[in-house]
């Protein structure tokens, strides 16, 4: 029995000193069915996330759209932190009047993309493309800014057709997130616990 009083905390030390919790994928998926996407009107697209999922390491944003002349079209990711009431707005695609071409099929806007989607070329997709970018105008949108902020919340998606006589639908609507990793609050008690059981230990030793 004395053996294993001391063994014990030793293991309890050695699995709190294992280190963080690793980093966290997590895919958000918009759960509404397809909204339609008409002349002169925004669709939002919502999801709502609960619990407490640590930082925002990385985040892309996947769509899969449908619609006759992609280039009507002015397209948003918007994020809110839990307990907040502002918004922080990323646009992933910009109206661009030479897309006459269909569609925006399975594409991941994601920052580590090797080009913007505005130097792609339409149809877009499947692949994956930064977001819309114009640096003449000082434009830059980085999902990156996303960065250091609560994974959860809500995470919508905003989309204006700004344009007549083409239209079309929102199919697919997601988000992944890697989150930073963590320290578990349970590595932290159980480290607690592990320091104590080894002072008690040593209070015993001295005692015999
Ligand atoms: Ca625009
Ligand atoms: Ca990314
Ligand atoms: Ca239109």
């Amino acid at each position: 029995m004395k053996k294993l009083t001391g063994v014990l905390p030793v293991a309890m030390l050695c699995l709190a000193l294992a280190g963080p919790a690793a980093a966290a994928t997590y895919s958000f998926n918009f759960t509404g069915g397809t909204q339609a996407i008409t002349d002169g009107s925004w669709v939002n697209a919502d999801i709502n996330v609960g619990g407490d999922l640590g930082d925002i390491a990385d985040v892309n944003v996947f769509l899969d759209i449908t619609h006759t002349w992609i280039g009507d079209l002015d397209i948003y990711v918007a994020h809110q932190e839990p307990g907040s009431s502002a918004w922080k707005w990323v646009q992933l695609y910009n109206d661009i009047d030479g897309d006459s071409r269909n569609n925006m099929t399975d594409v991941l806007f994601d920052d580590q993309a090797l080009i913007h989607i505005n130097d792609g070329i339409p149809p877009y997709g499947p692949g994956s493309f930064k977001p819309t970018s114009n640096p003449e105008a000082g434009e830059s949108n980085l999902l990156s800014d996303y960065n250091g902020d609560a994974a959860a919340g809500i995470w919508s998606l905003a989309v204006f057709d700004n344009a007549t006589g083409d239209f079309g639908s929102l199919l697919d609507f997601r988000v992944d997130v890697v989150t930073d990793a963590v320290p578990l609050p349970g590595a932290i008690v159980f480290l607690g616990s592990g320091l104590a059981a080894l002072a008690g230990l040593s209070r015993r030793r001295k005692q015999n």
